[in-house]
């Protein structure tokens, strides 16, 4: 059985209904801190659920005889950096939690999401590869630079079969962003659609690597099918996907809505942006787990309005 945590974020809503789909509703417990929307509601169990309550977490462990746990609550890099002590707490403590009921052989497997954050002002920026200067300037890349330390440490001392992936900026039409960095890649998209124009909080050069969120899905399910013994990565898998800045998207947007319009007022969130990479190089991903995005940005721009439209 699958415990998911953070289940109503951005990404564990459409992981979770993936992973119903592909294991059966009663197989996948739904928990967060607050509730999710109806069809992640109505399609199998849920739990409110703390993510850094231990005992809670080891209730629901035993109660549903969960075996794979998938920790998808965070805070990400935009809100960490308004309450840096609360993002630190939420997304270390979360981590012990789960790595410990693994240490404990309560769990037998583990997922947890690490990021392009962990990158910084002096990591090599196009085409950063797996291993490499890692410097983050934000609480989010910090906790989870962090974070994947703890991860190989876990591994190697106790044999925590614990497997994570350094997700680049998602995009889906299914779930709201979360705070991040990134999320104008998202709200471009509903306003383009509803307005004809968009405001972006990044400049119109800032490359950042992104991702359809199908591929990330897809990415995760098969990380975590993997033969353990064809991972050679401990920490976290980069992956890449595709790249863009703020003016690409929108020449990939006015193809479909030709009126369409941005303008550029960057906020706090540019000097974020600017300490991480424009492209990322996930060949090690290929390597392991025969890892390859199917959307690219045109592919992806359609497929997000479409989905829109289609709400
Ligand atoms: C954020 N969407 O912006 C997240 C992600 C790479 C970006 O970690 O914080």
């Amino acid at each position: 059985k699958i415990l998911i945590i953070g289940a109503c974020g951005q990404i564990g809503t459409e992981l979770t209904l993936t992973l119903r789909e592909k294991f059966g509703n009663e197989n996948v417990v739904a928990s967060d801190i607050r509730e999710g929307n109806e069809q992640l509601m109505q399609t199998g169990p849920f739990e409110i659920l703390d993510a850094t309550n231990y005992k809670a977490i080891e209730d629901i462990v035993m109660h549903y005889e969960i075996d794979e746990v998938y920790l998808m609550a965070a805070m990400l890099s935009a809100t960490a950096e308004k309450f840096p002590m609360r993002g630190w707490e939420l997304n270390m403590n979360s981590l012990f939690n789960v790595l410990n009921l693994a240490k404990d052989k309560k769990i037998s497997k583990l997922f947890w999401p690490s990021s392009i954050a962990v990158f910084g002002p002096t990591t090599p920026k196009l085409n950063t590869p797996q291993t490499t200067v890692m410097e983050p300037t934000t609480v989010y890349g910090i906790s989870k630079q962090t974070g994947e330390r703890w991860c190989e440490y876990y591994h190697e001392k106790y044999g925590v079969d614990v497997r994570s992936i350094r997700y680049p900026g998602l995009i889906s039409y299914k779930t709201a962003p979360g705070g991040g960095t990134t999320d104008y890649a998202v709200e471009i998209f509903h306003e383009a659609l509803n307005k004809q124009s968009y405001t972006s909080f990044l400049s119109e050069d800032t490359a950042l690597p992104m991702m359809f969120m199908d591929d990330a899905i897809e990415a995760t399910i098969r990380l975590m099918d993997a033969d353990k013994e064809s991972l050679s990565i401990k920490s976290s898998y980069n992956l890449g996907g595709i790249s863009f800045t703020p003016k690409e998207i929108a020449e990939s947007i006015k193809k479909h809505i030709p009126n369409f319009k941005i303008d550029y007022a960057p906020d706090f969130r540019q000097a974020i942006a600017d300490s991480w990479p424009s492209s990322i190089d996930d060949s090690q991903a290929q390597k392991d787990w025969g890892w390859k995005h199917q959307f690219d940005l045109g592919k992806m721009t359609k497929a997000m309005l479409e989905g829109l439209r289609n709400l």
